[in-house]
């Protein structure tokens, strides 16, 4: 990256001799020098060249509530002050964990009650996997172990995380998956639905889920998690055949069912969860990201009191984390779920700006790049395609990478995953930064059209 400011190069510098960033190849970002991030307010954010950018990506799905809030800045500070850290291990709790357990309960689906804190999304799940195992010893059926996952899923980068999820270029570093645990097809209709229409691609996708049980054994299995929308993998929303016959599934079969509500929660679809918009009955719910907006680290997992009447049979839980429902983390996202509630700002992506975001994303469809625009809520899915009507992709080309360079320079954070462009913009934003980042988006689309033909 080419530099007007002296600093720029200096912090670029103590990135090569120092800092190791985490999905990037080391010696590429040496070479190029990363883009550095110094202020943000709002939707926007600044690097060290003063560029603004507009964060369709919300930091990475997490900040729900805009940068620049002095609320949670303020509630970290007053906590930090009064009690900066006690753990809750040995028969102690603090105030900050409690009144968040309860706020999460009150917001949460019915009988989802309980929350075990953790300091990520990842850490969510690894206590999942092992509570899942613990659940089904105390209940005398110690062979369910079996997690059922799901291929091109996300569920963290810890060894149990990156197990669970399903992503290949992950599992091939480290010798993963662990045992255990086992990928079924995704309902990614777009990408892998052939010629089937979207509907009977979704009976077909769920079909595997009874599939893999049958095949595993019902006495092997312990649970089945996904994401109520595969956010790293592409935002893929499942047709709408698939949750259906899912939950269909999942009544005939005496299995837990695990939401992973990372991205999903604390009102990215519109409702506070994404297994609200689907109507789904979890046991479990992971959650982080925009339980405190992503200002401080936390994640955890919910639990249904079905869950927790057998674990109260179960003795010691053998399980924890230094920072499990740390106070300052705590007090943050108390004020965060507050500003969330008091804002009605969940209330808003569901009336207002989600369905004039899809509306203003979906007049993309008429680029001759895009073969489909879809999106829920807050999120939403551009597929880059050479040719519209057979959905072929441009093979090899890089496309997405190349939209995505040109989405940077010209002021849009916009992901790619891909040759599917993804964004999932903080839940604070306006009709009229909706129409910049529409605006910003396509002019990306003509820039990366016109490099391909160039
Ligand atoms: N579950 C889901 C659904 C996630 O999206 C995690 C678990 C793990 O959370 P932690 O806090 O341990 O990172 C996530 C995280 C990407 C990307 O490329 C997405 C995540 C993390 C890193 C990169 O979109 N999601």
């Amino acid at each position: 990256m080419t530099s007007n400011n002296p600093q720029t190069r200096e912090w670029q510098a103590l990135s090569s001799d120092h800092h190791l960033a985490p999905f990037s190849d080391f010696k590429q970002l040496k070479e190029k020098g990363p883009r550095i991030i110094t202020s943000a307010k709002g939707v926007y954010l600044w690097d060290s060249e003063g560029n603004k950018i507009l964060d369709g990506m919300a930091g990475l799905w997490c900040v729900a509530i805009g940068y620049g809030r002095d609320e949670l800045a303020d509630a970290a500070s007053k906590q930090m002050r009064e009690l900066p850290y006690y753990n809750l291990f040995f028969q102690t709790a603090h105030p900050p964990v409690l009144e968040l357990a309860k706020v999460i309960a009150d917001v949460a689906p019915e009988g989802m009650n309980h929350v075990f804190f953790t300091g990520s999304g990842s850490e969510g799940n690894d206590t999942m996997l092992r509570m899942v195992r613990h659940y089904w010893a105390i209940k005398g059926q110690p062979k369910k172990k079996v997690i059922i996952s799901r291929k091109n899923g996300y569920h963290g980068s810890t060894v149990a995380g990156a197990s669970l999820g399903g992503m290949t270029y992950m599992h091939e570093q480290g010798d993963l998956p662990i045992p255990g645990i086992v990928h079924i097809a995704q309902p990614y209709w777009f990408g892998e639905g052939g010629d089937m229409t979207p509907n009977e691609f979704g009976i077909w996708a769920a079909n595997q889920l009874e599939e893999k049980i049958l095949e595993v054994g019902v006495d092997n299995v312990g649970a089945f998690i996904a994401e109520p929308i595969q956010g790293a993998g592409g935002v893929i929303i499942p047709p709408d055949s698939y949750w259906p016959r899912i939950k269909e599934i999942l009544a005939k079969y005496d299995i837990l069912f695990v939401a992973d509500e990372v991205i999903c929660g604390f009102g990215r679809t519109g409702e506070w969860f994404g297994t609200d918009f689907y109507d789904l009955k979890p046991h479990m719910m992971t959650i982080a990201k925009g339980l405190t907006s992503g200002y401080i680290p936390m994640g955890g997992l919910i639990v249904h009191d079905d869950v927790v009447e057998v674990l109260n049979e179960g003795g010691d839980f053998n399980h924890g984390f230094t920072y499990s429902g740390h106070p300052v983390a705590a007090a943050v996202a108390l004020e965060n779920i507050r500003i969330l509630r008091d804002e009605k700002i969940v209330e808003r992506v569901r009336t207002e700006t989600a369905p004039y975001l899809q509306k203003r994303l979906r007049e993309l469809s008429d680029h001759p790049l895009v073969g489909e625009v879809r999106g829920v809520g807050l999120l939403g899915a551009i597929e880059l395609v050479q040719d519209k009507a057979t959905r072929k992709r441009y093979e090899g080309r890089g496309v997405g990478m190349i939209c995505r360079t040109f989405c940077f320079e010209n002021g849009l954070i916009m992901r790619a995953v891909g040759d599917t462009m993804i964004i999932a913009p903080p839940l604070v934003i306006t009709p009229a930064e909706i129409d910049e980042l529409v605006t910003k988006a396509r002019k990306c689309l003509d820039l990366t059209l016109s490099a391909l033909q160039g």
